[in-house]
């Protein structure tokens, strides 16, 4: 090999790497949950409701903490903290909520500043959904929605950590909506899993946030392609 080749093949290389290195990654990581929750309370409202408790054979119980046997923790939302104006919302797909045996699943969801949020009955039962944001920018909207009724539609303009959505006709129901001005985060599964798709290279403070037990954040480097993160919170 003459120096001539020589140094067109490390020039290559280095193109390659430096390419490679500017490549979006994707962050996944686990949370999982440290100590021993409260226990959760049981519904009775929900359970002595004539029509909504018939469709529970047992007492639902409250959803604070949803916990698998190794702590894994579901219902954390974990995002880039700091990020704002990278919003794809007006084109993204609905997150879809429905109300369905008088509980709202999910519980926890996340969206983007103007992404559709599509609100389903599934219930023979009439609900109302009343978000309460209070970021100003945001507004407080209740709509009524009739038994197995059409879907409803809100969305919000501001980024806001849980939005609490109500049902004013079954007091038990709630939900909490987070709103971000980017599409980085995620909401962690039933495994304690999560996966921030597509993040651009760069350093960040990953914030994982959970209604009960709290914030944490860790410093991240997204830089040669995917990053695996483990994050704890403690019970409270
Ligand atoms: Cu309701």
């Amino acid at each position: 090999m003459n120096m001539n080749i020589l140094t067109k093949s490390l020039l290559a290389s280095a193109l390659v790497a430096g390419v490679f290195s500017l490549q979006a990654g994707d962050i996944t990581g686990t949370i999982t949950l440290k100590g021993t929750p409260p226990k959760e309370r049981d519904i009775a409202p929900l359970k002595d409701d004539p029509t909504c408790g018939k469709m529970h054979s047992t007492t639902p119980t409250t959803r604070f903490y949803v916990v698998g046997g190794k702590g894994e923790l579901a219902d954390v939302v974990v995002s880039l903290d700091g990020v704002s104006g990278k919003s794809t919302g007006a084109s993204a797909a609905p997150a879809v909520m429905d109300q369905k045996t008088c509980l709202y699943i999910p519980q926890i969801m996340a969206v983007q500043t103007g992404q559709k949020i599509t609100i389903k009955n599934s219930d023979p039962v009439l609900h109302n959904v009343h978000s309460q944001p209070t970021v100003a920018g945001n507004g407080e909207e209740n709509k009524a929605q009739m038994p197995n009724g059409p879907d409803l539609s809100f969305s919000f303009t501001k980024a806001e950590d849980f939005v609490k959505f109500k049902c004013d006709v079954h007091p038990w129901m709630f939900a909490w909506v987070s709103v971000f001005d980017h599409p980085y985060f995620a909401v962690s599964g039933a495994d304690g899993t999560f996966k921030i798709a597509n993040v651009p290279p760069g350093k960040y403070t990953l914030k994982a946030a959970h209604r009960k037990a709290g914030v944490v954040t860790k410093e991240i480097e997204v830089k040669d392609g995917a990053v695996s993160v483990e994050l704890a919170l403690d019970a409270k």
